[in-house]
């Protein structure tokens, strides 16, 4: 196996053009906790792949995550790349691993790149079920998916332009900014505050890593969280996983149909 991440990318890239039969894909989309039946919605499922027979691809680590790639025909006729296994940076396979597929979808031609998240809430407003785009990140991983001198500006990464299309679709999404910490615990209610403190609205454990690497790439970058849970220490009960996964299957339907509206517009 190449010890190039970029040819790897490739290789997935020529495996999935294979196997879909579609030459480019347009976008891509990568399916957190919660989001998992959005793809239903953005349109007929043209092709579905087992992720861990792609190359630099593994079965996903966490139950009610999705390991399975699929192309997707929008009702527009744009190709879409649905990535339902995320690599989290806690699994511990290391920063390349995590953005694999990202560099695979940019190798597969997606000049979008739709960053969807599962994470918790610090504004008290935010219900678990709540959707907030993501206006921008804080990496608190101490990692990049960049190695050597590679300077890459990252202003308006999660672009305004699309945003803005998101608003226009929903124009009481909030936004906020997302705080990548790297898990897999969930935070003490004192990194909450310090989370607050430097400006965090949203805290998980996915996302920015993906996101540095999509703009590297020359992706257009959108980002959507789903609150499943107020974070830690701002709500009054613990966290638990299950808790999780229910915001998520509850607030499901709505935020799918929100999803598959604003990729018909992107
Ligand atoms: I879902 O409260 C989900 N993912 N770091 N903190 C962090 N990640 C999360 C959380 C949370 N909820």
């Amino acid at each position: 196996m190449t010890n190039d991440p970029f040819e790897l990318a490739r290789q997935a890239a020529a495996h999935i053009a294979a196997e879909t039969g579609v030459e480019q894909h347009d976008l891509a989309l990568v399916l957190g906790s919660g989001w998992g039946e959005a793809a239903e919605l953005i349109g007929e499922t043209t092709a579905t792949l087992p992720a861990d027979t792609i190359p630099g691809f593994t079965a996903p680590a966490v139950a009610g995550h999705v390991g399975t790639i699929r192309s997707i025909r929008t009702p527009d006729g744009k190709n879409a790349l649905v990535l339902g296994a995320r690599t989290h940076y806690y699994e511990g396979r290391g920063v390349r691993a995590v953005v694999h597929g990202v560099r695979t979808a940019a190798a597969a031609g997606a000049r979008t790149m739709v960053l969807t998240n599962g994470c918790g809430g610090l504004n008290p407003a935010w219900a678990p079920g709540t959707p907030v785009l993501i206006s921008d990140h804080i990496n608190l991983t101490a990692a990049s998916p960049l190695e050597g001198a590679t300077f890459v500006d990252l202003t308006d990464l999660y672009s305004s332009r699309l945003r803005g299309i998101a608003r226009e679709v929903d124009p009481s999404l909030d936004e906020g900014v997302y705080a990548q910490f790297t898990g897999p615990h969930y935070e003490t209610p004192a990194e909450v505050r310090y989370a607050k403190t430097i400006g965090a609205d949203l805290v998980g454990m996915s996302t920015a890593l993906e996101a540095i690497a999509a703009r590297h790439a020359g992706m257009e970058v959108f980002g959507i969280s789903l609150v499943t849970n107020l974070a830690a220490g701002i709500s009054p009960v613990p966290l638990s996983h299950q808790e999780v996964i229910e915001a998520g299957q509850a607030a499901g339907p709505r935020i799918s149909k929100l999803l598959a509206e604003i990729i018909g517009r992107i």
